[in-house]
């Protein structure tokens, strides 16, 4: 739903996979279903019959399509090797394996880059050695953990195989690129995946070589990948700095925490001169008690002086509260209320337990769906307080009103200039979502979606428990992971402000 509006961005994750299979020497295509229809990848199918067919299931709502493309894909190539990789195939890869019923050969856990020359040489010469490859996971059993890559230095994103590039947008950043700085994330948010993937480690890029990437990028507006922009200041300040020694004029887009932008002002006071224009802030919740669930040490009053300063730096700022399907009419009421008293884009999300995370194992209410497709934090997969329409009447309600907010009238003619000047260059993405919220965000359709036919069901997770090992949450084990690139200040920071017990 997020992606049919506000943004849609381009899949680096898959660019460099594909990278690493174009430098062992194989030929390589990269369709996005985001921008390009079932139909195409069926004609691609067709036309090229590849030896080999790779997706990417970053996200779990995404399970069923690709369980049934693989499908297709096996009917139409027998012979051809299936294989799928990214984020949330990894906590899931089991279940999916079985979903698909032999038209998957494996699931390739953990980061791309590292397995695909031995996965693809194995598929070519030894298919038994599938199940050998670091991070591989057969229907016959699991091969060694995943590995990391040698350093991020040494990736770069096969860019010229997308051949939609104007498509990928955030809001007025229209077409957008984007980069990632650095991996990982040594926060531990009970409701986030993103630690578990890394196992908590932290790595970054040099300057040097991110500018490098930089000036190699065509588009005039970045997305900056990281999970939390510029944990190090002096790591954020390098890269600034080599932006301006070259002259680079771009747009930038950020995700950051409340407490690393106070801790580090000068960073983004001086990427705001750069060319900073949006930053994502994860404020969570309106209340104290919200934040200690969430797990989010950033007191309230941190979150709102963070939000003054960002107003004090001229940057757009955008937050996420996170709504719970408990939540009656009084509290979307309050939410709306204090919504409409800020000047901040506000996103809102359902709590969703996913496998992955800490709340998959901790969380005490029932699931009332299995159905993937609605695990996507727009949907609520918890028993709601109020009845299931009326939750999302509130919730379509309440995102309602900061839409009007935000992409009314007067929002539109503040941005007149800029439309003019992207519909004049042929860049629609932006004017295009100023449209369409009501067809995409309507409690009838996402009430309708739970009564849909379920093919897939997930498996449930285990009788809930207070406290849950850390180890078995990770895709990447900490017993690999390299230490994380922070200075010692950096690394007390984080622990002061991080709630978990463990490592
Ligand atoms: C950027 C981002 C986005 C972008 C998407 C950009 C894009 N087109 O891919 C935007 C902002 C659009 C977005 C939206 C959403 N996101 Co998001 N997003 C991220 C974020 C911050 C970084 C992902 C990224 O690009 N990383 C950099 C690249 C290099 O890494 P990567 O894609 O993971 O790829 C590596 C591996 O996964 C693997 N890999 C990937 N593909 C493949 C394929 C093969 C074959 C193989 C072998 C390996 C492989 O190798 C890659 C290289 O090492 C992650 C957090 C995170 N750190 O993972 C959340 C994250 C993935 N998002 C999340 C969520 C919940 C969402 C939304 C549902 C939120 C919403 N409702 O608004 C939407 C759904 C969008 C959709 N398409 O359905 C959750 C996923 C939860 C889940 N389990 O499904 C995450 C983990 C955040 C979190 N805090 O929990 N997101
Ligand atoms: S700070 Fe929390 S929510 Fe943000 S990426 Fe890290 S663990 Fe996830």
């Amino acid at each position: 739903m997020y992606s049919k509006i506000f943004l849609r961005l381009e899949p680096v994750g898959l660019e460099l996979v594909a990278a690493a299979a174009r430098r062992a020497g194989h030929s390589v295509r990269v369709i996005d279903l985001q921008v390009e229809s079932h139909a195409d990848y069926l004609r691609v199918l067709d036309t090229w019959a590849p030896d080999v067919v790779a997706f990417s299931g970053n996200y779990l709502a995404n399970v069923p399509e690709i369980v049934d493309l693989a499908k297709a894909t096996r009917s139409r190539l027998p012979r051809t090797f299936v294989f799928a990789g990214g984020h949330s195939v990894s906590f899931t890869a089991k279940e999916v394996l079985r979903h698909a019923d032999g038209a998957i050969d494996c699931v390739l856990r953990g980061e791309g880059e590292p397995p695909i020359e031995a996965l693809l040489d194995a598929v070519e010469h030894d298919r038994s050695a599938v199940a050998r490859v670091p991070g591989a996971v057969t229907r016959d059993g699991q091969g060694p953990p995943p590995v990391f890559v040698g350093h991020l230095d040494d990736l770069l994103p096969a860019r010229d195989l997308l051949r939609h590039r104007r498509k990928y947008f955030i809001g007025q950043l229209d077409p957008c690129a984007s980069i990632e700085f650095s991996r990982g994330c040594p926060w531990d948010c009970t409701f986030c995946s993103a630690w578990t993937f890394y196992g908590r480690s932290y790595r970054v890029k040099t300057p040097e070589r991110a500018v490098e990437e930089i000036t190699q990028v065509g588009e005039p507006n970045l997305f900056i990948l990281d999970d939390v922009a510029f944990i190090q200041a002096d790591h954020g300040m390098a890269i600034g700095e080599a932006i301006a020694r070259r002259g680079i004029d771009k747009r930038y887009y950020v995700e950051t925490r409340g407490d690393v932008l106070l801790r580090n002002k000068e960073v983004f006071k001086f990427w705001a001169q750069l060319g900073l224009k949006i930053m994502f802030l994860g404020i969570e919740a309106i209340d104290e008690d919200g934040l200690r669930k969430f797990r989010k040490r950033v007191s309230f009053s941190k979150n709102f002086e963070a939000l003054e300063f960002a107003r004090t730096i001229g940057v757009n700022v955008a937050i996420n509260i996170i709504a719970d399907p408990a939540w009656d009419r009084d509290r979307f009421r309050v939410l709306r209320e204090w919504c409409s008293e800020i000047p901040e884009v506000v996103n809102i999300s359902v709590n969703t337990p996913y496998p992955g995370t800490e709340t998959w194992f901790t969380e005490a209410r029932k699931l009332t769906t299995l159905d993937y497709r609605l695990f996507d934090i727009q949907h609520a997969v918890l028993p709601t307080t109020l009845p299931l329409h009326e939750f999302y009447e509130e919730l379509v309600a309440t995102q309602q009103v900061l839409n009007r907010k935000h992409l009314g009238m007067r929002q539109i003619w503040g941005a007149t200039t800029n439309v003019a000047r992207l519909l004049a260059k042929g860049q629609t993405n932006f004017v295009k979502m100023l449209f369409k919220f009501s067809s995409v965000y309507d409690p009838d359709l996402q009430y309708a979606d739970h009564q849909r036919r379920v093919d897939y069901e997930m498996s449930l997770p285990p009788p809930p428990r207070a406290v849950v090992e850390r180890g078995a949450l990770y895709v990447h084990q900490a017993a690999s992971r390299r230490p994380r690139e922070i200075d010692a200040a950096t690394e007390r920071f984080v622990d002061e402000t991080r709630i978990g017990a463990g490592d």
